[in-house]
C-alpha cells in the first residue's frame, strides 16, 4: 500500500515549489486548497497541522495509520529530495555536490527573501523600503545568468531544488528581467517551464 500524500496549499510560491518537486519526483499526492483571503489557515482544524496558520504543509499517512506532518516550504523540499534518494539535490551515485544545496539557498535566501520582504514593505506603505528589496532581489536573480555559462540548469547538468527554486520566482519577475540581455537564462526559463513536472506543478492550485 502507498502513503497518502496530502499537500494544503494556495497559489503561492512556497506551494507551487512543493508541488512542482512532488511533480518532478513522480510522487502520487493530492492538494487540499485553502483560501487564505477568507482566512482558512486559521481554523482549528489546520491550526492542528501548524499552530503558525501558514501553508504549505505537507501530511504524509502511511498504511498502519503513521503521520507525518511537516510545514516550512524549504523543510518539505529537503525531505522530499532526501526521500527520493537525493535525486534533486545531485547526489546520484554517492558523488556528493554541495553546488545543489548551495545554489537551492542562494535563490531562497538572496532572491525570494528579498522579494517577500518587498511585498510586506509595500503592504505598510514603506514604498522607498519596497524598491531597495525588489531591486536586491533582481540584482541577485540576474547575477544566476552566471550560474548558466557552461551548465543546462542552475547547479550542473541535472534538474534540482535550485531550479525549483528559481522556476517561481523568475515567473513571478518575468516582466522585470530584460531577456534580450540575459540569453542563458532565457534559455534555462524556457528549457524548465516546458517540463511536464513543472507545468503540472505550477498549476497544482489553479
Ligand atoms: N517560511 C514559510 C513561509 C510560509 C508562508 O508565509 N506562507 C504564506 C503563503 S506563501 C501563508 O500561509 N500566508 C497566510 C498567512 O500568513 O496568514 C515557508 O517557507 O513555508
Amino acid at each position: 500500500m502507498r502513503d497518502d500524500v496530502i499537500l494544503y496549499g494556495a497559489r503561492t510560491g512556497n506551494c507551487l515549489r512543493v508541488a512542482i518537486a512532488l511533480e518532478e519526483l513522480g510522487i502520487a499526492y493530492r492538494t487540499a486548497a485553502l483560501d487564505l483571503r477568507a482566512g482558512e489557515q486559521r481554523t482549528p482544524a489546520f491550526l492542528s497541522l501548524n499552530p503558525l496558520g501558514k501553508v504549505p504543509v505537507l501530511q504524509v499517512r502511511s498504511p498502519g495509520n503513521s503521520s507525518l506532518v511537516i510545514a516550512q516550504s524549504n523543510a518539505i523540499l529537503l525531505y522530499l529530495a532526501k526521500r527520493a534518494g537525493g535525486t534533486l539535490l545531485s547526489l546520484e551515485e554517492d558523488v556528493y555536490s554541495p553546488l545543489a544545496l548551495e545554489r537551492f539557498l542562494f535563490f531562497v535566501t538572496d532572491v525570494i527573501a528579498p522579494n517577500h520582504a518587498s511585498f510586506f514593505l509595500r503592504s505598510e506603505g514603506c514604498d522607498e523600503g519596497c524598491r531597495l528589496m525588489e531591486q536586491r532581489s533582481l540584482d541577485a536573480l540576474l547575477a544566476s545568468e552566471g550560474f548558466l555559462e557552461n551548465a543546462r540548469f542552475m547547479a550542473g547538468q541535472s534538474f534540482t531544488l535550485a531550479d525549483i527554486a528559481a522556476a517561481t520566482i523568475v515567473a513571478a519577475l518575468s516582466s522585470s528581467i530584460d531577456w534580450m540581455v540575459h540569453p542563458r537564462l532565457r534559455r534555462w526559463f524556457a528549457c524548465v517551464m516546458a517540463r511536464p513536472g513543472v507545468k503540472r506543478g505550477m498549476t497544482a492550485f489553479d
